[in-house]
């Protein structure tokens, strides 16, 4: 793949080694003193095969199951491969679409709220743990130029940042040609970075100043940092800060549907922002 160019949301971006490297990975059974050094240092964990693979498959298949057997290839909702035929619906997310009614179905609260995420949450904070209800749930579709804009998530929601954090947690695999999410190399170490381009960056969204810009090869020229991606597989999580910078590619040469979900704690007692004490909705406005 090297060489390509990649775009999201219609921006290209050469994949090269300018602007590309890899995620660190780490071990699951490593000590969480060195899992908190390791976070500390680079803003991201990646712990591979976290989860058992078939449970993230399960909560793919029930996701899928929502929509109409004509959407996937040879009607196979567990792979999830794209048939072309887009079905008519609400937008994702939003009432009417089944992103709406899974984010709000036991199954989805079942997986979301199991043991290990809130166990790796509490090892993060080096004390209790509450999840937060807000869990957006993303899906990509291939041959969209639809992509995850850079972005920090403390712009998003109230607190201190050393008082959350977000596990993203593909949901089947998730390889770099499908959309894959992306990591601005220490970015969250750079107090610099928002003021020198937040105003100058391009944006494709005039009434949103939330994200940083949909121009990944913009704003790695501009902080002169790569973009750390991986390929990873169903089971793998990523803890991350909510000061590092992340985004994706759009889905590329492939017809594997890229879906992934947000699952995000706060540390007990810490301020609780009320408008992410309610389930996803992807007009909700936060
Ligand atoms: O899965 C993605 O593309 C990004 C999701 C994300 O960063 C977010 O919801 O804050």
């Amino acid at each position: 793949m090297t060489g390509a160019i990649l775009t999201s949301n219609g921006k290209p971006i050469p994949f090269t080694a300018n602007y590309f490297a890899t995620l660190k990975e780490t071990d699951p059974v490593v000590e969480a003193a060195e899992m908190r050094a390791r976070f500390a240092d680079d803003g991201y964990v990646l712990l591979r095969g976290l989860v058992p693979q078939d449970s993230v498959l399960d909560v793919r298949e029930a996701y899928f199951s929502h929509f109409d057997a004509a959407f996937f290839k040879d009607g196979d909702a567990r792979r999830g491969a794209f048939s072309g035929a887009m079905p008519a619906l609400p937008k994702h997310g939003y009432k009417g679409h089944p992103a709406y009614d899974f984010v709000r179905s036991e199954k989805f609260r079942a997986f979301a709220e199991q043991p290990i995420f809130k166990i790796l949450a509490e090892a993060f904070f080096g004390g209790p743990a509450e999840r937060i209800r807000r869990t957006p749930l993303r899906h990509f579709v291939p041959g969209r130029q639809v992509a995850s804009r850079a972005h920090m998530d403390r712009t998003y929601m109230d607190g201190m940042p050393t008082d959350t954090v977000t596990i993203w947690v593909p949901l089947g695999d998730s390889p770099l040609v499908a959309g894959s999410l992306l990591y601005l190399e220490d970015s969250h170490q750079d107090e610099n970075l928002e003021r020198a381009v937040r105003d100058a960056a391009p944006m494709d969204r005039a009434n949103d100043n939330r994200p940083l810009t949909h121009d990944l090869k913009w704003i790695a020229d501009q902080t002169g940092r790569r973009w750390l991606s991986a390929d990873f597989k169903a089971g793998d999580v990523v803890v991350h800060s909510p000061t590092i910078v992340h985004a994706s590619t759009d889905p590329g040469n492939t017809d594997y549907m890229r879906v992934s979900m947000d699952i995000r704690f706060r540390r007990a007692g810490s301020l609780a922002d009320p408008r992410w004490d309610s389930d996803w909705a992807a007009d909700d406005g936060y």
